[in-house]
């Protein structure tokens, strides 16, 4: 079922496994019905773990809840909101109507998003599920037809914000990119999932009761649900809908290093590196290289080749607009060809500040001319560096200012009512004003979707360059990037709690049909140490996407650095990947063909095990492979822990 609302600048509500109902705020407020707050109310209201918050925005007070319809009650409960919808009130919507079709608003035009999703193999009539609505269709209920039920407990109270933003280290703060999927293995062991095509900022949030909430400020609620009934079935599904992952070249399976700040060929060619990060060009002009540092970079990459060995370069989407005309090719063919992301008149480009000297306008990839421009300059630049690959960096899109100049107008768009939790509470940090123009709308709308519609063009250029599968590494990524790219985790930080997160990072992106993927080996940030740097050498050894990089001014952690020791260790580990790779290559096989993941938990293979939901200290490949790391400091073996399970 496709369900279509109108969603912007109010609430959607909807309880995972029990009522989907769409909310707006209550008009009790307007009626004069709301509920007081009186302890003796408070004791009549809603049971706290089923408060849906009313009031998610910082700064809720009695006064400001109760004057929005709201009712206000104190509780100990940790995180539970104590502004909350009123569980009786007319929440706003009805619906009219043939509503289990299509639900929307015929009065408005909205935005959405620009992706097929291809129907399933099974027939309607043949769903495995039913939709039943309320008598005022204002709720609805999604039962699985062989169980009757669709739920699952949860203890916490937890919130998520999503829209693309260059990396903050905080828990549950928004990343570079937007999958509003979640894959959820019911009580009773079924597994759904459910996604919301939208690409607007958004908070999803847990409830115990069960409950999820999605809060976005845009778009159409276009909904798709995902029965399973095993974990890796719901990805099959979820994946035949949205686009199977594509098919990763054999090459680029084995281990690669990188770093940003090699700083000169020399350095390239005692480390053996095959990825080149922005040093590699003249003053980080995309489409360039540095003649004096790097001379000799193309014949470099040619005796690369004759050994068999591939190499990837980094492009920006940042152009440089402070060139002498003349001499800047991508920027006057660009500004010819009028591609840029325009300021909020439509027409004068927006212009940010980022790597290149100057001031740099921003290429629109949802402009097909946008995509002429990319290709003819991809193919071009394949005949000054022979590259195998390309790495799009940057393109949440990352602007070094909070929006562009001279800054964001003060209007609705850029401060909308409500923002979601996302850094700052701006929706301009860290890139443009959301009231600048792409070709398909507001980058309000588009915003998340930047990298998305690079990551096409790119491989379909790669591929045409190269006249191979196309490998393209994407940090930003959006529902179906994996059609067209892998991905890396960002920039994480050379400590132990991060080699573990990359495994949660890892397991995330496989159930978003986004297989080829792995975390920064040895850790990005921060100097790493021997001992994390050599068992992350071990758990990378098992990533999809296999490599060490480093950032810019820490010390080296290539495994060739720490000596004969670190060395043999980290050998033998990658010679059981190499022994591996046909199996590994099989499993992106299915997972390009039946859309299976490559990389699964545990839970997947045991459905019917309680103690593998919990398990995110170990995974497997495929079916029949277990890899259970060491993650913890001074250890030598693997604790049976009573939340994992594993010996
Ligand atoms: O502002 O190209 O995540 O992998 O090394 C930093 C330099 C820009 C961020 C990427 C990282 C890369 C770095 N880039």
């Amino acid at each position: 079922h496709k369900i279509h609302m109108n969603i912007v600048r109010s609430h959607c509500l909807f309880l995972c496994g029990f009522l989907w109902s769409l909310t707006a705020f209550p008009p009790c407020a307007a009626l004069g019905q709301c509920r007081g707050s009186s302890p003796e109310q408070c004791s009549r209201a809603v049971a706290v773990q089923r408060r849906v918050d009313c009031h998610p925005q910082p700064g809720a007070t009695q006064e400001n809840c109760e004057a929005r319809g709201c009712t206000w009650c104190t509780t100990d409960v940790p995180n539970a909101p104590w502004c909350f919808f009123p569980e009786d009130s007319p929440y706003g919507y009805s619906l009219g109507g043939n509503a289990e079709k299509t639900i929307y608003d015929p009065n408005t035009e909205r935005f959405e998003v620009p992706l097929k999703i291809d129907s399933p193999g099974v027939a309607a009539e043949d769903t495995s599920y039913d939709v039943e609505f309320t008598d005022d269709s204002s709720h609805f209920r999604i039962k699985r037809k062989s169980t009757g039920t669709l739920t699952k407990n949860m203890k916490k109270w937890q919130s998520q914000a999503i829209h693309n933003m260059l990396f903050m280290f905080q828990p549950f703060a928004n990343l570079y990119g937007v999958h509003p999927f979640y894959m959820c293995v019911e009580d009773d062991s079924n597994a759904h999932g459910v996604l919301l095509l939208n690409s607007n900022a958004q908070d999803v949030s847990l409830s115990p009761n069960p409950s999820l909430t999605f809060r976005t400020i845009g778009g159409i609620l276009d909904f798709y649900v995902f029965l399973g009934p095993t974990p890796e079935n719901v990805v099959q599904q979820y994946t035949e809908a949205i686009g199977r992952p594509h098919m990763p070249a054999y090459w680029s399976l084995g281990f690669q290093l990188s770093r940003w700040g090699y700083g000169s060929i020399d350095v390239l060619k005692e480390t053996d590196v095959q990825h080149l990060d922005i040093d590699y060009m003249e003053r980080r002009l995309d489409f360039t290289y540095d003649k004096e540092n790097f001379a000799g970079l193309p014949e470099y990459l040619q005796e690369l080749k004759k050994a068999g060995m591939h190499n990837i370069i980094i492009l920006d989407p940042f152009i440089s607009k402070d060139e002498e005309p003349g001499t800047y090719r991508p920027y006057d063919l660009g500004e010819e060809m009028g591609i840029w992301v325009n300021n909020s008149d439509g027409v004068t480009p927006a212009v940010g500040q980022a790597w290149p000297p100057g001031n740099a306008v921003f290429p629109d990839y949802t402009n097909p001319r946008t995509v002429e421009w990319w290709n003819q300059l991809c193919l071009e630049f394949k005949n000054v560096l022979d590259y195998d690959g390309i790495w799009i960096d940057m393109n949440e899109p990352s602007n070094f200012l909070q929006g562009q100049f001279p800054g964001c107008a003060d209007n609705d768009i850029n401060n909308p009512p409500y923002i979601p939790s996302i850094s700052d509470r701006s929706l301009a940090e860290k890139t443009l004003c959301p009231d600048s123009k792409t070709y398909l709308g507001e980058h309000y709308n588009t915003h998340s979707l930047f990298g998305w519609s690079q990551t096409a063009p790119t491989f379909h250029a790669v591929q045409q360059a190269t006249g191979k599968r196309a490998f393209v590494l994407s940090r930003s990524t959006f529902v179906s990037s994996g059609k067209h790219g892998g991905h890396w985790l960002g920039d994480n930080f050379s400590q132990w709690k991060d080699m573990h997160y990359s495994i949660i990072g890892m397991l995330e992106f496989n159930l978003f049909g986004m297989p080829y993927i792995g975390a920064d080996i040895c850790g990005f940030n921060y100097n790493t140490t021997y001992e994390l740097c050599l068992r992350w050498m071990q758990l990378g050894s098992f990533y999809p996407f296999s490599r060490n990089h480093n950032a810019e001014g820490n010390m080296e952690q290539d495994p060739a650095f720490f000596g004969e020791e670190f060395a043999k260790i980290s050998r033998a580990t990658l010679r059981i990947r190499y022994s591996l790779l046909p199996y590994l290559y099989t499993l992106f096989f299915e997972s390009h063909v039946h859309g299976n993941t490559v990389v699964r938990s545990l839970m997947h293979e045991f459905t019917s095990d309680q103690q593998t939901r919990g398990i995110d200290t170990a995974f497997l490949w495929g079916p029949a492979f277990m890899v259970a790391p060491v993650l913890e400091e001074a250890s030598t073996a693997i604790k049976k822990h009573h939340h994992t399970g594993i010996k």
